[in-house]
């Protein structure tokens, strides 16, 4: 597995991280490069259903301020619900 930073091209100048209010990457998103502590902030708060991560490794949390239960991830999830945590973030904060 391919660890770093020599990724060029769209994917290394795109978003960090996608967060996808439907299933399977579907309906409004949101494109994050930094951390969010409250998501209401930019109107996403338990809205999100999959996400996509470009880069790095990303924590989102079912409370505000990185609190709550959390999950780690690091790949595609298409469905959060599997998982339990759909439409239940309020908080992504990248870990490394
Ligand atoms: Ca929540």
């Amino acid at each position: 597995m391919a660890i770093g930073f020599t990724a060029t091209g769209a994917a290394a100048r795109g978003p960090a991280l996608i967060l996808y209010q439907e299933d399977h990457f579907g309906g409004d998103s949101r494109a994050i490069n930094e951390d969010q502590p409250d998501l209401g902030w930019i109107h996403f708060d338990d809205r999100v259903s999959s996400v996509e991560v470009h880069r790095g490794v990303w924590e989102m949390c079912t409370d505000s301020r990185y609190r709550g239960r959390c999950i780690t991830v690091d790949h595609d999830i298409g469905r959060l619900d599997r998982l339990g945590f759909d439409d239940r973030i309020s908080s992504v904060h990248r870990l490394r």
